[in-house]
């Protein structure tokens, strides 16, 4: 293999790559997968098991069954056992899949942790059931007295007689059943329902609504474990359908990444503890992935392509609790061997519909009497009866008592005077408390870890060239100094995130040419010599996988730096940043934390593919907060309180301003640590009579601007630079408009839905009585970014400043336009969508 001889070398350079290796002839040799291997009977498991655990999966089976059944009926009857209730969120059910999940939770340890889909009921409590078996009495007190300040507690202890693990299974039951009927007392505050609903004490982590949602963040999660040595092994629930799903193959190609292995050093090199585990029911909704959908005709195939082990690819029996376990133990042990990752393919069925309105227009009766006819409740139960572990009596006794436990959890959860739901409409409610988590946090815990450098810092030469730099970017004439001679925002950038490397030591840096290269703009260039390979590497150009990946890193407990390179990525990234970065602080009710900064550029000269601003996307999404920094001290400012943070922030920066200096900040950019409130929009230049509120690049060309205005029409601007979008604290901007009674408010993001028409109405409400002219938004056209030589067609230069002011804020006497922005012009542009 090419390169082989030079692993241990830890850089890409000693991958060789010689002609003479790979244009030889020859061919690809693939190994046989394994299919349903696993014949043992359960009379032949008797050495291997103690019977009480032969037992006990009988009864997390029965657990799940009907919890399942009764969560049936409420939606199909509307009672359980006669008592009505009107549930009227989801509820995605696995009724005939239970033996896959309780045979994967059962040698599991709460370190293991388990991420799943929106079916993922079963999962929860076989893992929860597993865990209560292992806890000890007091680690189950704990767990219990300390989540939420024992609120959930407090509900299951009222009355209880019996053991602590009896009140634990109250407990699983209740906080479960709670959360999907969206009561505060659930495990999420009732925020996540049923297809989100999780308890990480258990090792249960976010169940996900997003089909494939799970399968880039368990990546991450394995990534957490794996870079700060923790223990345990992920597993990613996901169904069959989702492997047709990008970010299922973006998280299976960064899984199984060869630098694990290869450019990893040796305490840290080996694949990622995780096991890709497709819950192959056979069905999407009503798309069938074989024979209709999909072509792998076996999912385990999938694997063969990755790697060359094949990800110890297999497909199992999932009707069969004891294959289950037993392929669990088998892989589990690769892991531990650093062979990981694997994929499994287990095979189950559900006799549930997609969700109880489902018809089942798309499957034949017979189809699914074939599987009840195997149901694997009846048929394990069969094998117990007859290895002589039980008699007929206590398996209906086992029945009756999971169905008494179970109606007792369902009458407290649908009482609302014992299982009220969260007060949302109270000024600091849950939510306002829980979308962003605004903490402060130098540093996450890892196993006793010190932050890991791979030099000291003092020897690194970008530091060292940096020492040599003007802090501040004006000589004593006032004039700009070049890039070469003082701080720029590119070193500003790296001063701050070199600086966090050396407190946090579960921080990891990441995205596609972020190592030797130095990120696509060298903003990073010096951070290779001071990282080790695991702190920092390159992805692959996978967007989705470096989006997903990142939140599973945070939720874990770690702080993520991750880079999209340019905004125009975002799109590829979408679900990751829309649903999974903003959305698990809130939807998991303050439970999870995402310390997570996505660092995105905005271009120019790249055409329409590669230089748009899209702050407004990412503004949209509740969960997000956004900055735009313009300035060397705003950048390491904003960047420190960032990395400081607790909360996902999208950090644009402009690739025009990667080499400004600092021309405002007096003393320039500090060389120690210094934070910048996110959220406080900055003036970068006084004035009395016109208020410009400009988002990153755009702030040069209005100062260019207000330049000709104070010098020409003897107009003074105040420029303020918003510095952040959310959150944004307006009452600097509206102080500044109750003085000059005039706003233009300018980004190089095209005008039709900029974030900026939302400030323009916000200031326009909350100013309205100091305004002489509507506040006015300037943007670029709304078309396409064209070649960089016809550019100033698009953008916003210092005469569109010019125009816009003098068309629709203040005649400015003698001006003669530049390019026409008069209000029928903008009328008929907007009347052909242009
Ligand atoms: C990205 C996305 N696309 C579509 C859906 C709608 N949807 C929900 S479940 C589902 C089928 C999922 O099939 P599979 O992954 O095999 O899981 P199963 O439902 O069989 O457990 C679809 C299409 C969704 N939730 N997310
Ligand atoms: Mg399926």
């Amino acid at each position: 293999m090419p390169g082989e001889a030079r692993i241990g070398e830890y850089m890409p350079k000693s991958l060789m790559i010689y002609p003479q290796d790979v244009r030889q002839a020859g061919q690809v040799e693939f190994k046989p997968i394994p299919v349903n291997q696993y014949q043992r009977t359960l009379s032949a498991e008797l050495d291997h098991f103690a019977s009480e655990d032969l037992i006990r999966i009988h009864r997390d089976m029965a657990v799940i069954r009907t919890f399942e059944t009764m969560l049936n009926d409420v939606k199909t009857k509307g009672n359980f056992h006669g008592v009505e209730y009107n549930h009227r969120g989801p509820a995605h059910l696995s009724i005939g899949q239970e033996a896959s999940a309780v045979g994967q939770a059962f040698l599991l340890g709460i370190e293991d942790h388990i991420f799943g889909s929106h079916r993922s009921h079963g999962e929860i409590l076989a893992k929860g059931l597993s865990a209560i078996e292992k806890l000890s009495d007091q680690a189950l007190m704990k767990i219990m007295e300390g989540f939420f300040g024992g609120a959930t507690l407090r509900v299951v202890e009222k009355g209880a007689t019996g053991s602590v693990k009896e009140l634990a299974v109250d407990y699983l039951l209740y906080g479960t059943l709670a959360e999907i009927f969206g009561r505060e007392a659930g495990f999420n505050k009732g925020m996540g329902g049923s297809m989100h609903a999780f308890f990480t004490p258990f090792g249960v982590y976010p169940n996900n609504a997003i089909v494939g949602g799970s399968s880039d963040i368990s990546v991450g999660a394995a990534l957490y474990k794996k870079i700060n040595k923790q223990p345990g092994i992920v597993i990613c629930n996901i169904g069959d359908a989702s492997a047709g799903c990008g970010p299922t193959w973006e998280a299976l190609c960064f899984a199984t990444m060869d630098q694990f292995k290869t450019l990893w050093d040796e305490s840290h090199r080996g694949g990622l503890p995780l096991i890709m585990n497709f819950v192959n029911n056979f069905y999407g909704m009503g798309g069938q992935p074989v024979g209709e959908t999909m072509g792998f005709g076996i999912l385990a195939r999938l694997g063969a392509g990755l790697t060359p082990d094949q990800m110890h690819a297999e497909r199992v029996d999932g009707y069969n609790p004891l294959a289950v376990i037993d392929a669990i133990s088998r892989k589990r042990d690769l892991i531990a061997a650093g062979d990981g990752p694997v994929l499994l393919d287990t095979v189950t069925y559900r006799f549930s519909g997609h969700s109880p309105s489902d018809a089942m227009s798309y499957r034949d009766k017979k189809e699914v009497e074939a599987w009840q006819q195997q149901d694997s409740l009846i048929t394990y139960g069969a094998s117990l009866l007859e290895a002589g572990l039980v008699s007929q009596d206590d398996l209906d006794g086992t029945h009756s008592h999971i169905d008494e436990l179970i109606f007792k959890a369902y009458k407290k959860a649908i009482d609302l005077d014992i299982s009220p739901r969260a007060d949302l409409y109270a000024i600091g409610s849950l939510l306002e408390q829980t979308m962003y988590s605004n903490g402060s946090v130098d540093k996450f815990e890892t196993t006793g870890a010190a932050p890991e450098l791979a030099q000291p810092i003092a020897e690194n030469a970008r530091v060292k060239q940096i020492a040599k730099l003007a802090r501040f970017g004006l000589d004593d004439a006032g004039k700009s100094l070049p890039a070469t001679r003082a701080v720029s925002i590119k070193d500003a950038i790296f001063e701050s995130v070199l600086h966090r490397f050396t407190v946090d030591p579960s921080l990891v840096a990441y995205g596609e040419e972020n190592r030797d290269w130095g990120g696509a703009f060298g903003v990073y260039r010096g951070l290779t010599e001071a990282l080790p390979y695991h702190r920092l590497f390159n992805s692959p150009i996978s967007e989705a996988a470096i989006a997903g990946t990142a939140v599973g890193y945070g939720l874990e407990g770690g702080r993520a730096l991750v880079e999209l390179m340019y905004c125009d990525f975002l799109g590829r990234a979408g679900d990751e940043i829309f649903n999974q970065l903003s959305k698990w602080q809130s939807m998991s009710g303050g439970v999870l934390k995402m310390p997570v900064v996505m660092r995105v550029s905005v271009g120019s000269k790249y055409g329409a593919q590669h230089s748009q601003d899209w702050t407004a996307l990412t503004a949209h999404i509740p969960g997000l907060k956004v900055v735009f920094p313009a300035t060397p001290y705003d950048a390491k400012g904003l960047l420190n309180a960032a990395l400081q943070g607790t909360d996902p922030v999208i950090y644009f920066e402009s690739q025009r301003l990667y080499n400004q200096v600092e021309v405002f900040h007096e003393g320039g950019v500090p060389a120690g640590y210094y934070e910048i409130e996110i959220g406080k929009p900055d003036i970068k230049r006084p004035g009395k009579d016109l208020t410009i509120l400009t988002i990153g690049a755009t702030l040069y060309r209005a100062l260019e601007a207000a330049e000709v205005l104070e010098a020409k029409y003897g107009i003074s601007a105040e420029v303020i630079d918003a510095r952040s979008i959310v959150p944004f604290d307006y009452s600097l901007v509206v102080e500044s408009v109750k003085k000059t009674g005039k706003i233009l408010l300018a980004s190089d993001a095209c005008e039709r839905g900029s974030i900026l028409q939302t400030f323009a109405s916000k200031i326009s409400q909350f100013a309205f009585n100091y305004l002489d002219a509507p506040p006015v938004v300037l943007g670029a056209r709304n078309w396409i970014t064209p070649a960089d030589e016809v550019e100033d067609s698009f953008f916003p230069f210092q005469s569109e400043f010019l125009d816009t002011i003098h068309e629709h804020i203040v005649r400015l006497p003698g001006y003669e336009i530049n390019r026409r922005t008069d209000t029928p012009e903008l009328m008929r542009r907007s009347e052909k969508g242009i």
